[in-house]
């Protein structure tokens, strides 16, 4: 007997390309769907990092469901100091090397933005959702999430160009028990 449900089996993939106003792809685009069905089922995901390496934050944009603990190792044989002031996070892990003994909680939905106190030009930005349904783009612009329920949802698309505090984009999408595929233009620009 096949072990998925109904539901499931009803369920769709949402495939969203996120370009900028030009028609290039955006790596690092940040795309999730909201629904209260979804909120009710996101869980904490396992595992989630985010390393220091060359002097770099990789990855630079991370996006995890509410509650999920992000570990920071550093990589890099310099000490780094790693915060945030944003209101989604505010934490500080004091100038170090090797991998701190507690992971950081990411327990409020927003957008932290991450430095290091030692070096300026580091940044990353952790995305906190409240949804399962959620995902990264790399080099080609694309996110793709599987096993979407039916429904009325929320689709948001966020990237690091977007400017600083503006939150992500908000547009509805109606997801029926096909697959979708939509070309999401986001013109930093002009903001959302
Ligand atoms: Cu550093």
């Amino acid at each position: 007997m096949p072990a998925w449900t109904l539901s499931q089996a009803l369920a769709a993939g949402v495939q969203i390309e996120v370009q900028d106003g030009g028609g290039k792809p955006l790596a690092d685009a940040v795309v999730f769907l909201q629904s209260r069905e979804a909120r009710a089922l996101v869980r904490p995901a396992q595992g989630a990092e985010i390393a220091q390496k060359a002097k770099v934050f990789d990855p630079a944009v991370l996006v995890v469901p509410v509650g999920t603990p992000v570990a920071f190792p550093n990589r890099d044989t310099v000490r780094h100091h790693v915060y945030s002031f944003s209101p989604a996070k505010s934490f500080e892990l004091k100038l170090y090397s090797g991998v701190p003994a507690n992971p950081v909680l990411f327990d409020k939905t927003g957008i932290a933005v991450l430095g290091c106190n030692i070096h300026d030009a580091m940044t990353a930005w952790v995305v906190v959702v409240d949804t399962p349904y959620y995902g990264r783009s790399m080099a080609g612009g694309t996110v793709t999430m599987t096993d979407v329920p039916p429904g009325n949802y929320r689709l948001r698309v966020w990237h690091p160009s977007l400017p600083l505090g503006v939150p992500a984009t908000d547009q509805a999408l109606q997801v029926g028990s096909a697959d979708i595929r939509q070309v999401f233009a986001l013109d930093a620009a002009r903001g959302p």
